[in-house]
């Protein structure tokens, strides 16, 4: 009997926390996998490096090339090394709140970025690739009425880091209807980890939280309290990518949990299994969060951490993922929190 060939998947962004899950979920499944870094003069492979201790390396089966998304040429040397049958684009300038401090660069990595790899696969003429972007619920950004957001939504974003991924979706839909590529967009609502980026809310809170609760740290200071999200597990969110592109058709995709919470009940569902009882005080920019135990502030806001615009609600409706993709959330907003708050409890 011939050997079965193992699908060979290339990842942009797999040092961050989404290429990470996605790339222990390919290494399980047998894939090879080769991954694009950015040459940093700090690591950002911390994510990725415990893959190191279980490859094994005589099969051969995981590799990583020097690129950045805003260099074409290289991005298409690597894409025409690899030849790869799913390319999985995850790279991105991903911070939000930083879009608006930088919204040049912004443009050029998150939706210029996504252009040089699909300009990549139509000249190379790669007909059999299969190709994620990924695209995000703040595409969605102001929305008139507060229900689920699925597919069929229009857009109307409301930062750069928006915009840029409204251009990097169209421009999938785009090279899928013109020059026939499998290219698909999973439209993401948050998702989160103990890997999440530490300026991104939910690990700021618990980080912070659990630092309070440890007495190396006195408060955190947050922004917008009443913002609500839809916020999911990325263990969960990197099955549905690899899901999206096993569809017979390539397609767009809401993958979220339909479950919203605002900032400030994410505050004290984690204050809650850290057993601080919070006494909430004043209005506006004002409001903070007093431990009734210490007596003593330990949330309180700045607007600094406010947004010039901001994407007040968001709540997905997967109903089409879950019925086509049979891709369903598995892990639940308490369970996330407690996988969080278990990793910073246990650093030092
Ligand atoms: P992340 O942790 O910020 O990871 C972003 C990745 O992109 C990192 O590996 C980063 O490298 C890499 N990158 C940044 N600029 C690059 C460039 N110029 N060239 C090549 N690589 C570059 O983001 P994430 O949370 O994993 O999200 C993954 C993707 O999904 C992003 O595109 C994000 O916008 C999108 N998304 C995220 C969510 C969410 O809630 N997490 C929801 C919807 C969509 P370094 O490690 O060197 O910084
Ligand atoms: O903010 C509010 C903030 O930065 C969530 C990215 O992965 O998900 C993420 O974007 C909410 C916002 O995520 C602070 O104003 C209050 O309303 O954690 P975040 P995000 O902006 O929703 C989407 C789907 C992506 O695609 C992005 O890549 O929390 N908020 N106080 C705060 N946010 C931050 N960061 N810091 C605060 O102090």
């Amino acid at each position: 009997m011939g050997k079965i060939k193992k699908k060979v998947a290339l990842i942009f962004g797999i040092t961050g926390q989404d290429g990470s899950y996605l790339a222990d979920l390919l290494l399980k499944k047998n894939y090879i996998i080769h991954g694009v870094r950015r040459r940093s003069s700090s690591a950002n492979t911390q994510r990725i490096d415990h893959l190191f201790d279980y490859i094994n390396f005589s099969k051969k089966n995981f590799f990583l090339y020097y690129g950045d998304i805003s260099d074409g040429t290289s991005t298409l040397n690597i894409i025409n090394k690899v030849k790869p049958d799913e390319i999985y684009n995850l790279a991105a300038q991903s911070h939000v709140r930083v879009s608006f401090d930088i919204p040049e660069y912004t443009a050029d990595i998150t939706a210029l970025g996504t252009l040089r790899i699909l300009e990549a696969i139509r000249i190379l003429n790669l007909k059999k690739v299969k190709f994620y972007q990924a695209s995000s619920s703040e595409m969605f950004g102001l929305v008139k009425n507060k229900k689920s957001l699925n597919e069929k939504i229009p857009f109307h974003p409301r930062s750069i880091y928006g915009i840029s991924k409204v251009f990097a979706y169209h421009t999938a839909v785009h090279y899928r209807e013109a020059y026939g590529i499998f290219a698909c967009n999973g439209i993401l609502f948050n998702h989160e980890s103990p890997r999440r980026g530490p300026t991104f809310v939910t690990k700021k809170i618990v980080q912070g939280l659990v630092r309070i609760k440890k007495g190396l740290q006195k408060k955190i200071t947050l922004g917008n309290l009443y913002a609500v999200r839809d916020w999911g597990h990325a263990k969960d969110y990197a099955n549905s990518m690899w899901k999206i592109l096993q569809y017979k058709k390539a397609d767009d995709w809401v993958i979220a949990t339909n479950k919203e919470q605002t900032v400030k009940q994410f505050v004290e569902m984690v204050s809650k299994k850290l057993n601080m009882k919070l006494k909430w005080k004043g209005k506006g920019l004002n409001e903070k969060a007093i431990d009734i135990n210490t007596g003593k502030v330990v949330v309180d806001l700045d607007e600094e951490y406010l947004r010039p615009s901001e994407v007040e609600f968001l709540r997905g409706d997967f109903s089409k993922a879950k019925k086509k993709l049979k891709w369903i959330p598995n892990i639940s907003t308490q369970e996330l929190i407690d996988e969080m708050i278990k990793f910073e409890m246990k650093k030092k």
